[in-house]
């Protein structure tokens, strides 16, 4: 759909999570366009049967559907398109350029600033033929950096000045715009893909792949053309598709560290 408009903004006290409430929503066949935001989620979800946490009012909590002609391969780049958009509304409103950590993570200073979280349903109704809907909530920290030990930062903290969460909503709202423009078109999608991997502070580091059977460690040296991290290991090259991703400090005797002030 060209020309997308996020401009049903729907807003709310307190959702269990707005990505729940539009994958309903999406269920019923609402259109595009749709943006769910709340002040407050009792059950924010994250990846992998994960919490996303903050107090009232201390973030922005946004989701929005988008219902795009994709191939399978390139359903990412809706990750990387709202990622994209979350990351210039904070250079918009709060000055906070943030790199992006693969698969999902806005990163200042090594610190995670936000998370991205994709959740597709092939059976909900509505949209143009052959589309799928997707629905993309975004969760960034405005004044609380996250809870104790999670590594994390907040626009406050990156900035030090207050944001106010209207400036940076609306500033989400207009980069959605452009950059789901972008999932629409062949050069869009190419631009979007070579972004995420030029702002990925994945690439080039050492890391630590988690994956529910196990983990292992190597380089990351790119992203394939369906957004999977490849990583380099003394075995060989390993995709990964789905999995959880520490950047690590290279030491002498091979193995790493988690190194949250490294730069990124
Ligand atoms: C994510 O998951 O980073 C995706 C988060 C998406 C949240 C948004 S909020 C609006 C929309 N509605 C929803 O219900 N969700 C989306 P993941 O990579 O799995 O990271 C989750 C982990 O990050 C947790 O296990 C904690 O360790 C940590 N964490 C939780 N809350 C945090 C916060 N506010 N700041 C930093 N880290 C946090």
């Amino acid at each position: 759909m060209s020309g997308s408009a996020f401009d049903d903004v729907r807003r709310f006290a307190t959702l269990d999570s707005t990505n729940r409430y539009l994958v309903d929503e999406a269920r019923r066949g609402v259109p595009e366009g749709v943006v769910a935001v709340a002040d407050h989620q009792s059950a924010g979800r994250g990846r992998l049967g994960r919490s996303w946490e903050a107090p009232p009012g201390a973030s922005l909590l946004a989701s929005v559907l988008v219902r795009p002609v994709l191939a399978v391969e390139h359903l990412y780049l809706c990750t990387a398109a709202v990622a994209r958009a979350a990351a210039d509304a904070c250079a918009t409103v709060a000055g906070v350029r943030p790199s992006l950590k693969w698969p999902n993570d806005l990163l200042v200073d090594g610190r995670k600033l936000a998370g991205v979280l994709a959740e597709a349903d092939p059976d909900a109704p509505g949209g143009p033929p052959g589309s799928l809907a997707v629905v993309v909530g975004v969760g960034i920290n405005v004044t609380w950096p996250g809870p104790p030990g999670a590594g994390g930062t907040s626009l406050l903290e990156a900035s030090g000045h207050p944001v106010d969460r209207e400036e940076l909503l609306g500033a989400l709202v207009t980069a959605l715009g452009a950059r789901r423009g972008e999932l629409g078109t062949t050069g869009g999608r190419r631009r979007l893909a070579a972004e995420w991997k030029e702002r990925c502070s994945t690439l080039g580091r050492r890391v630590r792949v988690e994956l529910g059977t196990g983990s292992f460690e190597g380089t990351a040296v790119d992203l394939d053309e369906g957004g999977r991290l490849v990583v380099r290991t003394t075995e060989g090259i390993r995709v990964v598709q789905a999995g959880d991703v520490h950047h690590l400090r290279e030491v002498a005797q091979g193995t790493g560290a988690d190194d949250p002030l490294a730069p990124n």
